[in-house]
């Protein structure tokens, strides 16, 4: 997210995207409103937050992996490659890749521009001597590669099971899309998190602290500051549910009673018990993953996990 539009958001000035979505998700049956939009100023913060609670193992899981399998991958990885990083936001986790595989350059694609080429020349600084090269773009339109990497051999990267927030559908587009923008004999290695226990998963998504809650109730309050929304947010508490069907958490806002509320001078009339689903996180075994993958383009040829199984590492060959 844009400081500009983060501070548009916050004068009033909303994006027409997130009122246009808003407005059809809170209509629809069932409602449901796109999980990119929980991530304003505060959404972010709380976000951050999540990645450091002692129940939401994955980033810790992946990190450790990835540290453990540093030596592997700096083995298996082209010379002179390109590392091309998809939504690289704040990533802790892409300098362990760096010094892991010693690139030639390092992409890092990301929508959100500001926040892109603050991180890029963060990154700059630990890696005296390495290209790096930010592309703001939203990663589903391919554009061309900056051309200084157009020789090299190409390396996505694209941790922290983000590709569980999309459905199926959308995660093979997404894959391909990817396919095309890094090119042919190109490698992606891409963070997946597993299917396993509800009882590790629920607590994951629905913390002691409560933090998940916020970031999911942060939503309303978003609708309110930005969209002159009148929901009462201490009418609705966070549920998270595992969807065995789906192999998904679904995180929901659940009315705790009859409410009436308007938004953008809509009146929206909710009941009791009645929810707005505001995101998916699908889990993978290690068929669904290969297969999903394999629908997007990509080949799997190495596959790391924790000593748990409780996250996966892939690597793949376009
Ligand atoms: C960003 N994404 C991979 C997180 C996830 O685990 O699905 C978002 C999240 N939602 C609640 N906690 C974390």
């Amino acid at each position: 997210m844009l400081k500009q539009e983060q501070e548009d958001g916050e004068r009033g000035l909303a994006d027409p995207n997130f009122r246009a979505d808003v407005l059809t998700g809170l209509a629809a049956r069932p409602r449901a409103i796109p999980a990119r939009w929980f991530y304003d100023r505060r959404g972010s913060e709380l976000f951050e937050a999540i990645t450091d609670l002692p129940e939401y193992y994955p980033t810790r899981t992946e990190t450790a992996l990835l540290m453990q399998i540093g030596p592997q991958l700096g083995a298996l990885a082209a010379r002179n490659a390109a590392v091309v990083e998809f939504g690289s936001g704040s990533s802790a986790k892409t300098p362990i890749l760096l010094r892991a595989i010693h690139p030639a350059a390092y992409v890092p694609i990301d929508i959100s521009g500001e926040f892109l080429r603050h991180s890029a020349q963060a990154l700059a600084g630990s890696f005296p001597g390495l290209p790096v090269l930010p592309v703001e773009a939203d990663f589903l339109r391919p554009l061309p590669l900056p051309g200084e990497v157009s020789g090299l051999p190409k390396l996505g990267f694209f941790p922290g099971s983000t590709i569980g927030n999309m459905n199926a559908y959308h995660a093979v587009d997404l894959l391909r899309a990817m396919r095309d923008w890094l090119g042919e004999g190109a490698r992606l290695l891409i963070g997946m998190d597993r299917v396993k226990s509800p009882d590790i998963l629920i607590p994951a998504y629905d913390d002691a602290q409560g933090v998940t809650a916020a970031f999911n109730l942060n939503l309303l309050e978003r609708i309110n500051r930005e969209l002159a929304g009148t929901i009462p947010v201490d009418a609705f508490r966070h549920r998270a549910i595992w969807n065995p069907d789906a192999a998904r958490i679904e995180m929901h806002l659940e009315a705790q009673r009859d409410v009436t509320f308007s938004v953008d001078g809509r009146a929206f009339e909710m009941a009791a018990g009645e929810t707005i689903h505001t995101e998916n996180s699908h889990k993978y075994g290690p068929n669904g993953a290969r297969m999903l993958l394999r629908a997007g383009g990509w080949t799997p040829i190495r596959e790391w996990t924790d000593p748990k199984d409780w996250f996966a590492l892939v690597l793949c060959e376009a």
